[in-house]
């Protein structure tokens, strides 16, 4: 194996993974999240039900004003500002705290560290819209957008209307259940109404923020591939633009940094650990090589002969639309690689040997 002719030695390679990671988690940022309401209403248990990390049970949490703890999680892209018991005693002075904490945030010149969007959670059994909800809503709306979200939602009975008129600067209210709810008679009333919560969250956060929350968020598998879509087809244009002028196959390695950053950005998307040591772990089993012979040349026409359709162009020219169409059908296979093992597994149970698996099966259908 010549890999030296292509410049593609080991090290060269290992900075490939290195620029493609760091730039993958540059990319991604943060997001931070205001989640707001009564004490009880279920606010620990619904982000614990729809984030990554179980951040309300294992997370860091540091108190940024008398009633609000901002919570975090080395790894995870999000920060939660959980605020409670705004309505007992004290509420304007409390209500002022947090205004200050949001105003502050919103001055800095970092945009990772503003806060984004805001959740207002009001509990349907109580079926009561405070005056402390209503100035909150009011007064939060005018920083950030923000959702009524109604939790413990079994039976509507015409709530969700009420909240959406009390609450007319809300940008949507939606109804949740987050964990199961065992009723006296023995029905059980499933989770319901966190994947159209991830959704109309996501429309409200900026864009430079959406990668970022789509990989914080566990509830909503399909937004993660929606998401990832996106990088597929910025790769995919990037790959017909190396191809414009018809390569041979034997420099395919040309596509190999393209897909390469691609596949980090996927990884992003799935919240998957942004590591060197994860893609490269990543790229040798599932391409079969390991170790010393490590090289980029040999790691593309692997990675390239693995993938459905790029057979054909094996010893011929690559043109730019065949380039393209490689690096789509690489992205598409590693996206259905990770949907499939996400819907059978948490993020934190899944090792790197499991993806490369079902990468190897995806390639192959
Ligand atoms: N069945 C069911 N129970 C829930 C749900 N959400 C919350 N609960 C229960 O309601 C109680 C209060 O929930 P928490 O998540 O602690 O409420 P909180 O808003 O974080 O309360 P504070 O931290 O005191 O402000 C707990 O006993 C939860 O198990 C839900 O979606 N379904
Ligand atoms: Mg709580």
């Amino acid at each position: 194996m010549n890999a030296g002719s292509a410049g593609t030695g080991e090290k060269d390679f290992m900075d490939m993974l290195n620029d493609a990671m760091k730039r993958a988690v540059e990319q991604r940022g943060r997001v931070n999240i205001l989640i707001v309401g009564k004490t009880g209403v279920g606010k620990s248990t619904l982000i614990n039900s729809v984030f990554q990390g179980e951040l309300c049970k294992t997370g860091q949490g540091r108190p940024v004003t008398s009633e609000t703890r901002e919570i975090f999680k080395e790894d995870i892209p999000i920060h939660i500002f959980d605020t409670r018991g705004l309505e007992v005693n004290d509420f304007q002075s409390n209500l002022d705290e947090l205004l200050a904490l949001v105003k502050d945030r919103k001055s800095r010149s970092e945009p990772n560290e503003h806060i984004h969007v805001a959740w207002l959670c009001i509990q349907e059994d109580s079926r009561r819209i405070e005056d402390s909800d209503i100035r909150l809503h009011e007064r939060l709306s005018d920083h950030m957008p923000l959702l009524g979200v109604v939790t413990k939602a079994r039976s509507d009975q015409g709530f969700r209307r009420k909240v959406q008129e009390l609450l007319p600067q809300a940008r949507n209210v939606l109804r949740t259940m987050a964990i199961p709810d065992h009723l006296d008679d023995g029905h059980v009333i499933p989770p319901h109404g966190l994947a159209e919560l991830i959704d109309a969250t996501y429309e409200l956060v900026p864009e430079g923020h959406r990668t970022a929350f789509t990989a914080a968020q566990k509830a909503n598998i399909a937004l993660k591939g929606k998401r990832a879509r996106k990088y597929v087809k910025t790769a995919a244009a990037t790959a017909a633009g190396i191809g414009g002028v018809p390569i041979p196959f034997s420099d395919a390695v040309l596509l190999i940094p393209t897909q390469v950053g691609m596949l980090a950005s996927i990884s992003s998307c799935f919240g998957l650990q942004l590591t060197t040591a994860f893609l490269g772990t990543l790229l040798a089993s599932s391409t079969g090589i390991t170790g010393a012979t490590f090289l980029g040349r040999s790691v593309a026409s692997n990675l390239l002969k693995l993938i459905p359709g790029a057979g054909y162009v094996v010893g011929g020219l690559i043109s730019g639309s065949t380039a393209a169409l490689i690096t789509t059908l690489l992205g598409e296979a590693y996206i259905r690689t990770l949907t499939t093992v996400l819907s059978k597994k948490d993020l934190s149970d899944i090792t790197v040997s499991e993806i490369s698996e079902e990468f190897k099966r995806q390639l192959k259908q």
